[in-house]
């Protein structure tokens, strides 16, 4: 069930990260209409730049077919002065009012786990291996982890069903292709898609084994067909990726063109499809006996079992890291026979 809030009544407690690079600020706050201990996250994000938002009204004026649309360049925008010195000027400007709009997330009620994950903090990075898997992150996110109900909602058409952009519905090889919350939905530019896996059993990467490769395969080359034919981007524009670890544990695919630097598309979370289904062709248990690196966050409960078996938080020591990758004697190697 999706709560309603007005957004406006909004009351701020804490702000959890104020990002200047992003341009966005996240919020912790309640709504207290509506509880006075519930949690709210607000996100508030600028919107990147719509490159048809800077024609000159000359432009606008030639295309009859369509309504004069908004632009930077009018009689609506109010320029205020900062300095102008020699050649050089800088001002404030303020445009039409439909260019201002804030891409706003709300989260509510937003569990400790939300706060946690929207918050900034210390980060380290973990090398999995198989048997840590097994001993610790399994048993730990099968007891604790982010709700599915909306990848549910998705894939049985309660929630986002007008977004939907492109669906395959065999059990095996289906997804559905939507957009992803992070994007706003009008700039092809930042396009965020995502593409969720209609198989409820495959938690992440991990889990992937060779007799996933006709899901993989199909969801590469059909995604790529329907962003072509929808927003005209070639495959080779395109990044597909898996996260490890993921926020939700139910297979899904993060793709947006390469030329922009979506949000999360970290080196150390990030392994790309295209490998994927490489690794698996050449081996098919691959992901199984793999070490797979991956960051905890401090005030993760995970990371206080990971610091108990390993020391992750400790300083390290001069010998700790001399003797770094010694313990790799006693992985399998595979060679060439
Ligand atoms: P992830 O790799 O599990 O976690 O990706 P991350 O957030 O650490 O990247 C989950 C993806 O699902 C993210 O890119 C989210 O922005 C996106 N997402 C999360 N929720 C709750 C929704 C939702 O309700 N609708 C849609 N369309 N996308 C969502």
């Amino acid at each position: 069930k999706s709560p309603t809030y007005d957004l406006s009544k909004f009351r701020l407690n804490r702000i959890l990260n104020n990002n200047s690079k992003c341009k966005s600020i996240t919020l912790l706050g309640t709504f207290p209409d509506l509880s006075e201990t519930d949690n709210a996250i607000v996100v508030f994000e600028k919107n990147a730049y719509r490159e048809s938002d800077v024609a000159t009204e000359v432009a606008v004026e030639q295309n009859a077919e369509s309504p004069a649309k908004p632009s930077y360049f009018s009689r609506d925008l109010t320029v205020r002065t900062d300095f102008v010195n020699n050649i050089y000027a800088s001002f404030q400007c303020v445009p039409h009012k439909d260019l201002c709009a804030v891409k706003s997330t709300v989260i509510y009620p937003a569990t400790d786990k939300h706060v946690e994950k929207y918050s900034v903090c210390q980060k380290y990075l973990i090398n999995e291996t198989p048997d840590l898997y097994e001993t610790i992150t399994l048993p730990y996110i099968s007891s604790s982890q982010f709700s599915l109900d909306w990848v549910y909602n998705i894939l049985e058409h309660k929630q986002e069903t007008e977004r939907i952009v492109f669906e395959d519905n065999n059990p095996e090889t289906g997804f559905i292709l939507l957009p992803d919350l992070k994007w706003d939905g009008r700039n092809v530019d930042n396009l965020y898609l995502l593409g969720i896996v209609r198989q409820r059993d495959i938690k992440s990467l991990r889990d992937l084994n060779a007799s996933h490769l006709p899901l993989l395969r199909n969801l590469r080359q059909s995604a790529k067909q329907a962003i072509n034919k929808r927003y005209g981007l070639n495959s080779s524009q395109l990044r597909m990726y898996f996260h490890y670890q993921p926020s939700f544990y139910h297979l899904h695919v993060h793709i947006n063109p390469i030329r922009n630097d979506a949000p999360g598309i970290w080196c150390e979370k990030s392994h790309m499809l295209d490998m994927v289904i490489n690794n698996l062709e050449l081996l098919p248990d691959y992901y199984q006996r793999a070490s797979l690196p991956f960051v905890l966050y401090e005030g993760n409960k995970l990371l206080d079992l990971y610091d108990a078996r390993l020391g992750v938080r400790k300083v390290d020591t001069k010998e700790q890291l001399d003797n770094d990758g010694a313990a790799d004697d006693t992985v399998e190697c595979f060679t060439d026979e």
